[in-house]
């Protein structure tokens, strides 16, 4: 059936969940999953009604000024940082995104990379794999402790939440900064999180979680200046986006012993990283996959797909970011 609208799905995702895509739209899918540049993603949107993406797909005032006929990007991804909504709005195309699904997925992953960091779990499977273990020594890879430990958190959203609530298990203290306060009532679901400034967060934080939004705001918001504040005993995560952190000068400060150890899901320019992250060995390094459950990727594919199926039928998708949209 031609006359059925285009769809491009830019990434290869769950085809058994794809499939429910058939009734609504003439698909074009990407089983290859190669990387477009942003030409060939320009070509391949043109008369295409929509798009399913991932956080690599750049949609730019540039770009969308060529695509008259574009309704939807929908991003398999909370963060939207690639996304100029401005420019969806005043091109008349919705953008959504596919937020709180991953919510317990990712905080579950922030404590992995916590708990691996302060315990140095790589560092010392490292060891024994090279066959380095010839005996065992009293400080053998002796490490930071979680329990009972003060846990700081940068962004308190919905993952920031989830990642708070799980310090209960551990007797730990949280003490958090955000944009704003949360309420009450939110702080105390959220083990009992205490407010502080960023400067109080940086310095009393043992181990320092980033659960925020990229915005150019956030740009290196965690740069030398805001590392040498912080315990040298400390870990720092990273589960939220590169850029966030400046990179040149997080090497620098877990080579100078300014901060203990850092686990990091995300780069700079990934997934080119800084090539001097590969020789340190208080770091653990992992390719983007905090939101990376079975069910928790196919239930964003989920969410994706029944936002453009919302838009073709002419409803509000669920998880319309540029509301303002609607009164134009
Ligand atoms: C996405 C993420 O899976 O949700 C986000 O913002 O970073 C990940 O969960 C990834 O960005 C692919 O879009």
């Amino acid at each position: 059936n031609t006359s059925k609208p285009k769809l491009l799905v830019a990434r290869a995702m769950f085809p058994e969940e794809l499939f429910r895509l058939n009734a609504y739209f003439e698909l074009e899918l990407n089983p290859d999953d190669r990387i477009f540049s942003p030409e060939e993603l320009c070509d391949r949107l043109q008369g295409k009604f929509g798009m399913i993406c991932t956080s690599s797909a750049k949609i730019s005032a540039d770009l969308l000024s060529k695509l008259p006929e574009l309704k939807i990007v929908s991003t398999i991804a909370v963060g939207y940082d690639n996304f100029d909504l401005q420019a969806c709005t005043s091109h008349q195309v919705m953008a959504t995104n596919a937020p709180d699904v991953l919510n317990e997925t990712t905080a579950d992953f922030a404590w992995a990379l916590m708990m691996a960091t302060a315990r140095r779990v790589t560092e010392a499977e490292h060891f024994l794999r090279v066959g380095e273990w010839k005996k065992w020594g009293v400080d053998l890879f002796v490490g930071a402790d979680i329990h009972g430990s003060r846990l700081g958190i940068l962004g308190m959203g919905r993952i920031g939440q989830a990642i708070a609530r799980r310090a209960s298990g551990f007797g730990m203290e949280v003490i958090y900064h955000n944009r704003s306060q949360l309420s009450p009532a939110q702080e105390s679901a959220a083990h009992h999180a205490r407010y502080v400034d960023k400067e109080t967060l940086l310095r009393e934080a043992d181990h320092l979680i980033l659960a925020l939004p990229y915005s150019p705001e956030a740009h290196h918001i965690i740069g030398e200046a805001e590392l040498a504040k912080m315990k040298p005993s400390a870990t720092l995560v990273n589960i939220a986006r590169g850029g966030i952190v400046d990179d040149t000068a997080l090497i620098r400060a877990l080579r100078e012993g300014k901060i203990a150890g850092a686990g990091l899901d995300v780069f700079e320019n990934e997934p080119r990283l800084h090539p001097d992250f590969l020789g340190l060995k208080n770091v653990v390094l992992t390719p983007h996959i905090a939101s990376a459950s079975e069910r928790t990727r196919r239930a964003m594919v989920n969410r994706a797909i029944k936002n453009v199926i919302a838009a073709v039928r002419g409803e509000v998708p669920p998880d319309l970011l540029n509301r303002d949209i609607l009164g134009h």
